[in-house]
């Protein structure tokens, strides 16, 4: 399984390269970020932790109810270079020198300042083992999520790996302390533009911590992926975003060639999926960036609470069995509706048709005697009288752990676009595996229909992203469609939507009119040329995962 596979350390640059099927462009990037490392801090890194962006190629904002997503890691990256700070035995020394675990944090791009932090000691922190408490020492960071910075996502890896590894009993005169880092950020994921810029940084910045702190030294008792996959998806909450754990994936787990289907139910799985020939996904940005702060609210932490009450409304009206404080998923409803068991999970073509017959059951969520068919949704009174649970409780496992501003509340709508979007990735997932396998489809005429099929599947997330889970936006609606005049066979918004990229599959000798066409139909891409083009439209191609190089 490649979950299980442990985290990679290079210490010889040529496996590295050919891990990465990387060009001379990768090369240069990774030696100019050492070289910056060693003028400014005055010695070698000792290590550069890697961590890809991703694209999702279809499977849009279902992660958090559980469902299989299909996203790609892709060749733009953070890459963190960093060393333990030796503290200088004559020189004055600093505050920063001095507290355990200080932080200067350096980035390549001048607009991001240089930042000093350090943890501070929790005095005592009770964790729960078993029926005991036990007093134990932890470390506390401060990130302000009302108002992110760079330096948030590098905080909030940090903050995990103090976690795991620095916390200790207080009777423990042996705890080790972390150990002053000093580091140098380089990105080429542009940020807010549903890339998952904050998982590559998020990810990168656990990576870099572990190695720092000597963590991933021991090769065959290291962490593996699927691991640092958890640690960085309660990394990424700390940032105040309640994510479903597909950026984390995509961005550790992903092998290069092909994309990744990634499974949440009951345990993360991630298998290969390799891609048909002959096409290439292009991603253009918006340029609308989506304020993940403020959004969020009225966003996506809403249509996670939307999705969440949804599903409890709809066991409720199907019979299916829910806990009082249990938040089930629409995943969980599908599964207990068909009487899957736990060590047993549904196979897909069972979960297949559960999700066609789903497309029917959601009806019973749509809202009753109002002439505008629901389009305004329910009010909050209504969504708690649906739920079944009393006012405080309702509250309590609904709304106690998360920020939302809402009037109306889209049960219904929400709901259908989770199970038709679920399938969709089935089908996606199944066409690109009929292709490899080489099965009647998988001649070239075939493969032709495969490519038409796909492009179909991504329009139709499109079209559903848009009217059923109003996540899309002008600015993406025109760019989709553009695209498809363009050439495009499917094109779609990807992340979570609100502004930020699309991803448009295209023929691959068709790659460079498809540029120029959205460039002279897209309004704000207009006059743009070289290399200011390449960075809001670039075709990519599946990268390979997370990776750490050691400097000996
Ligand atoms: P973006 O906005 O691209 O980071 C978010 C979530 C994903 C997923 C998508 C929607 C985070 C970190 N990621 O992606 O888990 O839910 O939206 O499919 O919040
Ligand atoms: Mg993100």
């Amino acid at each position: 399984m490649a979950a299980e596979r442990p985290i990679p350390v290079y210490t010889n640059l040529a496996d590295l390269y050919s891990n990465l099927g990387a060009s001379l462009n990768h090369a240069v990037r990774w030696n100019n970020l050492a070289e910056e490392f060693q003028k400014r801090f005055g010695r070698k890194p000792a290590y550069i932790a890697r961590a890809p962006g991703r694209v999702n190629l279809i499977g849009e904002h279902i992660d958090y109810a559980l469902f299989g997503v299909l996203p790609a890691a892709i060749e733009r990256d953070i890459l963190i270079a960093c060393g333990p700070r030796p503290v200088p035995a004559s020189s004055p020394i600093s505050e920063a020198h001095h507290s355990p675990g200080s932080v200067i944090a350096e980035n390549l791009h001048t607009k991001y300042a240089r930042q000093v932090f350090a943890p501070a000691r929790k005095a005592s922190v009770s964790d729960e083992v078993g029926e005991d408490k036990v007093h134990v020492e932890g470390w506390h960071l401060d990130i302000n999520t009302k108002e992110l910075r760079w330096e948030s996502y590098v905080k909030a890896g940090y903050y995990g790996v103090l976690d795991h590894y620095f916390k200790s009993d207080v009777s423990n005169a042996n705890a080790t302390s972390p150990i002053p880092v000093d580091l140098l950020v380089t990105g080429s994921v542009p940020a807010g533009s549903g890339l998952s810029s904050s998982a590559a940084m998020v990810v990168a910045s656990t990576l870099a911590f572990l190695a720092v702190n000597g963590k991933l030294d021991d090769q065959s008792n290291s962490l593996t992926k699927g691991e640092l996959v958890k640690m960085s998806m309660e990394n990424e909450k700390r940032v105040g975003v309640n994510s479903g754990g597909m950026d984390q994936a995509a961005s550790v787990i992903s092998d290069a060639s092909s994309a990744l289907f990634i499974s949440f139910f009951p345990t993360l799985k991630a298998t290969p999926v390799p891609l048909p020939a002959g096409s290439v996904f292009v991603c253009a940005n918006s340029l609308v960036v989506a304020d993940k702060a403020v959004g969020a609210k009225r966003g996506y932490n809403l249509r996670v609470v939307e999705t969440l009450v949804g599903a409890r409304v709809l066991a409720r009206a199907l019979g299916v069995p829910v806990g009082e404080k249990e938040r089930i998923t629409l995943r969980e409803v599908v599964g207990r509706l068909l009487g899957e068991e736990k060590e047993h999970e549904l196979d897909v073509s069972d979960l297949q048709k559960g999700l066609e017959r789903m497309a029917k059951e959601v009806e019973v969520l749509r809202p009753k005697g109002v002439p505008d068919d629901g389009e305004l949704g329910v009010t909050m009174e209504e969504m708690i009288e649906m739920s079944g649970l009393p006012e405080d409780k309702f509250r309590d496992v609904y709304l106690s752990w998360v920020e939302v501003e809402a009037t109306h509340f889209q049960l219904y709508k929400r709901a259908k676009h989770v199970y038709a979007e679920a399938l969709r990735v089935l089908q996606f997932r199944q066409t690109c595996l009929d292709v490899s396998a080489g099965s009647p489809a998988g001649n070239d005429s075939g493969s032709n229909a495969a490519l038409e099929r796909l492009g179909q599947l991504m329009n139709e997330s499109q079209t559903s992203c848009a009217e059923l889970f109003e996540c899309s936006c002008p600015e993406l609606n025109n760019l989709t469609q553009l695209a498809r005049k363009a050439g495009a066979i499917g094109s779609r918004l990807t992340g979570a939507g609100w502004g930020g990229c699309t991803v448009s599959l295209v023929a691959e000798d068709k790659i460079q009119s498809f540029i120029e066409q959205i460039r002279d139909t897209y309004a704000p891409y207009k006059g743009l040329e070289g290399e200011a083009l390449s960075e809001v439209i670039f075709a990519t191609r599946p990268s390979s995962g997370a990776c750490v190089y050691k400097f000996e």
